[in-house]
């Protein structure tokens, strides 16, 4: 029984020195510790002598079988090392792709307006999305009955707090923490309860622009507007000021460019008029100026206002306003 135990350790020794693969190492391991290899083989041949004379044998065949099990582990896992460093590079197949980040076509188009303004010497200022009644409403000379304070149009968080309609209550927090002059856009985002479809949404984003100084006119908001204009859209883009309202300017305008997808020829985009609404403007009212404690007798001013989703949409030849909203990779990854 010993000189059996001692030949098959012998052997196995051979065996394990020249393995070349896996599947010699795994035959070696079934042919020896398999449920019908040698080591079996012998625990089954050892039980059949008597059980005085199983001491010593039985011994030797444990210690056998705990040295086959950890030379074979010892060289699986020498064999999985030598596997990895041996491995040829495959040059033919592809590669892990890294995915890299882009910045949100609306943050893009965002921040081209923002660069322009700021050339002309605009300062860029925030403020916060939820909003009290008073900066987002009546310091904006919005009456106490006007239509978008309804519970149906503004996101109320409790009363007299509102997530914000627009970005010009912070001008009004801009003209209360500062004298004349000021020249200050605020981009961010703003809410409305509107029907959702392809041309709104609940919130969008607003780029607003005040200048307030002594002697500023309505021809300087021409000017600056039009500057703007060619800026984002070239060269060759004419301006139209239409009369309007909005309560917190006096005279109001909406104003127009020719339509940048047909020159102003007519297409279905600008249904036909060859113009498309980009912007509402107007001198402050005086009433907003007495609102922040300053003296409408010794300054004038103008704002603006627009949509960065909407201009986003016509620059980059989107149709559906909620695209931006969706976090889709197969929409974001084309811009
Ligand atoms: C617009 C259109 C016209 C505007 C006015 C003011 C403020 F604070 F000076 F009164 N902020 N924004 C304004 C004026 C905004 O957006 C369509």
């Amino acid at each position: 029984m010993e000189k059996k135990i001692q030949n098959f350790k012998d052997s196995f020794n051979k065996e394990i020195v020249d393995f070349s693969s896996w599947n010699t190492l795994e035959g070696i391991r079934i042919r020896y510790l398999g449920r019908k290899g040698r080591i079996a083989d012998l625990f089954k041949q050892l039980s059949a002598l008597p059980p005085e004379k199983r001491r010593a044998p039985g011994k030797s065949l444990n210690e056998l079988k705990d040295y086959i099990q950890s030379r074979i582990s010892q060289e699986s896992n020498r064999f999985a090392v030598k596997k990895e460093k041996k491995l040829p590079l495959d040059t033919s197949l592809s590669g892990i792709r890294q995915h890299t980040g882009k910045i949100h076509p609306l943050t893009k188009i965002e921040d081209e307006i923002k660069d322009i303004f700021k050339r002309m010497g605009f300062a860029v200022a925030t403020g916060p999305e939820v909003e009290t009644e008073y900066y987002n409403f009546d310091a904006l000379n919005f009456p106490k009955d006007h239509p978008a304070r309804d519970m149906q149009d503004t996101y109320y968080i409790s009363d007299g707090v509102l997530l914000r309609t627009h970005t010009s209550p912070v001008q009004i927090r801009v003209m209360e923490s500062q004298s004349p002059p000021v020249r200050v856009i605020i981009p961010g985002r703003v809410y409305r309860n509107e029907a959702i479809s392809a041309r709104s949404y609940c919130l969008f984003h607003q780029v607003e622009g005040l200048y307030v100084d002594k002697g500023v006119t309505f021809g300087n908001l021409k000017g600056t507007l039009e500057a703007f204009a060619q800026a984002l859209f070239g060269e060759g883009v004419r301006l139209r000021f239409r009369p309007s309202y909005f309560p917190f300017t006096e005279p109001s305008a909406e104003v127009d460019i020719s339509c940048i997808l047909c020159q102003g020829r007519g297409c279905r985009v600008c249904k036909r008029t060859g113009w498309l609404e980009i912007l509402g403007a107007g001198m402050v009212d005086p009433a907003v100026f007495l609102a922040v404690g300053y003296d409408p007798e010794a300054i004038s001013g103008f704002a603006f206002g627009l949509g960065v989703d909407r201009i986003a949409m016509l620059k980059l030849g989107i149709d559906d306003i909620r695209l931006f909203f969706g976090n889709d990779l197969r929409f974001l990854e084309q811009f």
